[in-house]
């Protein structure tokens, strides 16, 4: 007998005034005196919800629409607690998937709680499957990463012993060059008439001036020591860019690695938009027009504690009287790697929306079941 009376003591303790949420319910307390919650005032309780407004801040009244900043707190069972205005307590529009909001209008309303609770359930478990497909992905886009990191470093290591081959080569190909000008020099005069021809000589051997050979091996010697000079260059180049993608900050395990030198494009009604990853971004109008450069790789710029969730990209083609383009483009987690859209909320200042695996999370668990908070 004690423990059923418990047990209707606290269910009694659970009923609470109307519009009251259960996180305030301890501030109303039946029969005693009620406090206005900004402390302002007083009242007995028989004047909360009486339908007159005697709190300033609406406090007294949560289930009636008679203070005007009041609010009303649909408990919503099956799907999320609400609060509403409490202007719209009674006004004939089912605001409260739980109907509690018109029980006094004539309106009818349909409990769509539970449905409503489904459909949120089944678009986050949706949600959540393509987080685990796309972190699944990830796990492969950093193992590739990894080897294509391995496979640039030998590439790299590779490329530098060439150069050291290529620059004997150059020195060689200089000391040729530089011992065939050498007489030459000394007869420039003489041969003057005959070096500003020499491009003639490649073509038309009868000439007179070609059937000079020493012209010839000087020509010969310096077309070789330029053309591998221009083999060192192309190294170098190569060098400096392997070490560039290298050195990039990639993100934590190289999970953006695989999006260096790629394009992403969007197609909209006017503009083809384009994302190269840790390149650029532009804008190209679809029928005809000259590209517009909405910025050139920045840096990572997202929240301190998420970096990685945004690009930014800046300095691009100048507004007229305004300021250079730029863009930031957003992360989110998604099974492909597809730009979704682009906006410009501020003047030359672009939002590109990019979805990517490598920004997926490890999912914490399938099972909303056990996380599903409802209150009776
Ligand atoms: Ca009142
Ligand atoms: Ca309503």
């Amino acid at each position: 007998v004690v423990l059923l009376l418990l047990l209707v003591l606290s269910a009694v303790e659970i009923q609470r005034p109307r519009g009251v949420p259960l996180s305030k319910r301890q501030f109303y307390e039946e029969g005693k005196p009620f406090t206005c919650l900004d402390g302002t005032r007083t009242i007995p309780f028989d004047r909360v919800n009486d339908d007159y407004c005697d709190c300033h801040d609406g406090s007294d009244e949560p289930g009636t629409a008679a203070c005007p900043n009041g609010s009303f707190h649909c408990t919503n069972a099956g799907f999320r607690p609400a609060f509403i205005p409490s202007s719209r307590i009674n006004d004939g529009i089912c605001d409260c998937c739980d109907t509690t909001d018109e029980y006094n209008s004539g309106a009818t309303c349909q409990n769509t709680c539970r449905e409503l609770g489904r459909k949120e359930k089944e678009s986050l478990q949706k949600m959540a499957e393509i987080a685990k497909e796309g972190f699944l992905l990830k796990q492969q886009i950093i193992q590739e990463a990894k080897r294509g990191l391995e496979d640039k470093k030998a590439k790299l290591a590779d490329v530098q012993t060439s150069k050291k081959d290529l620059e004997d080569r150059v020195e060689a190909l200089r000391i040729v060059k530089e011992t065939a000008e050498q007489p030459e020099k000394e007869a420039k005069e003489r041969h003057l008439k005959a070096w500003e021809g020499k491009l003639k000589c490649e073509t038309i051997s009868t000439s007179m001036d070609c059937t000079d050979h020493h012209l010839r091996d000087i020509i010969k010697a310096r077309n070789e020591f330029d053309e591998a000079e221009r083999a060192l260059r192309e190294v170098d180049d190569q060098i400096r860019n392997l070490e560039k993608e290298i050195s990039f900050d990639f993100g934590p395990n190289a999970e953006f690695a695989y999006l260096y030198s790629q394009c992403y494009e969007l197609s909209t009604s006017e503009y083809i938009y384009r994302l190269c990853p840790f390149n650029r971004v532009s804008q190209k109008p679809k029928y005809g027009g000259s590209e517009t450069n909405l910025g050139t790789w920045g840096k990572w710029a997202g929240p301190e504690d998420n970096v990685y969730a945004m690009m930014k990209y800046e300095h691009g083609t100048g507004c007229w009287q305004g300021p250079n383009r730029s863009t930031m483009v957003k992360l989110t987690c998604g099974k492909e790697t597809v730009v979704t859209s682009t906006s410009e909320p501020s003047r030359c200042e672009y939002l590109m929306e990019f979805i990517s695996p490598a920004v997926c999370q490890e999912p914490p668990s399938l099972d909303f079941g056990a996380h599903e908070h409802e209150e009776l």
